[in-house]
């Protein structure tokens, strides 16, 4: 008896008691996942094809967002796949905050800044895309210790530096192009 109602009463309490905190840990961020899209559409400057203007808006939750995609049941942003759509702009350091990201393709856009320091906080992403861009200045080092990464592409752009010995750290690289930079160094 007690124990069926350990299993019937008490265990699908307990579940639902997990999913609400786990909901309610997640929820913050949901809101830090709406503040780095939004800031990454105010740094657009020109969006001809209007992906931004007139899809990114609150008539939809921002998982409906082209291009954007979020995890089924945490509903954290995991996908930020914009390529080839004539978006001219900087990346800002927000993007950064997106701390379940595992796919990042914004290749093939007109995109001038730096690589932010921020991005080193993408601690899951998997793949990244930003190549055929404009993009300047140096890769800097944490990118080097985005230890899940297994695609990493930035030819084409203006970035320089060196490939930092912590390469060694991105165990699970497969790819890399990097062509077409003044990058240097070994692997
Ligand atoms: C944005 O585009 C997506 C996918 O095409 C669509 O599902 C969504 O309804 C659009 N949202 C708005 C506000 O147009
Ligand atoms: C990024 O998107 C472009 C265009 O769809 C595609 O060709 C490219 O393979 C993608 N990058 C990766 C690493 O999948
Ligand atoms: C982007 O712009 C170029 C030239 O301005 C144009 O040829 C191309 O078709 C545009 N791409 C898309 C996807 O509309
Ligand atoms: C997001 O990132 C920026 C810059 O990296 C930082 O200043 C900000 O405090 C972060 N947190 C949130 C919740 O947006
Ligand atoms: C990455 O590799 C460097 C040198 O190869 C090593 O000194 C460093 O401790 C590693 N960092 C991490 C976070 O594993
Ligand atoms: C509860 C939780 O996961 N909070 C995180 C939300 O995202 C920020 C920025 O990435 C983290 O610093 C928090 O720890």
């Amino acid at each position: 008896m007690e124990n069926t109602i350990i299993r019937f009463i008490f265990l699908p309490m307990l579940l639902m008691q997990c999913f609400m905190a786990a909901l309610a840990m997640s929820q913050p961020n949901f809101t830090t996942d709406q503040f780095a899209l939004l800031e990454f559409k105010a740094h657009i400057t020109s969006d001809p094809l209007n992906i931004m203007s007139s899809n990114w808006t609150f008539a939809t939750s921002i998982c409906n967002w082209v291009g954007v995609s979020c995890g089924a049941l945490h509903r954290r942003v995991t996908t930020l796949d914009l390529p080839n759509m004539n978006l001219t702009g900087s990346l800002p350091p927000q993007l950064g905050n997106l701390s379940f990201l595992v796919s990042l393709n914004l290749s093939g856009n007109n995109f001038h800044s730096n690589l932010p320091l921020g991005f080193g906080k993408l601690q899951r992403l998997r793949l990244m895309d930003l190549s055929h861009n404009f993009l300047y200045g140096s890769i800097p080092d944490v990118i080097w210790l985005l230890s899940k990464l297994e695609i990493f592409r930035v030819g084409d752009n203006q970035l320089t530096g060196t490939i930092s010995r912590n390469i060694g750290n991105l165990t699970k690289l497969r790819r890399i192009y990097i062509g077409d930079t003044k990058i240097r160094g070994k692997i």
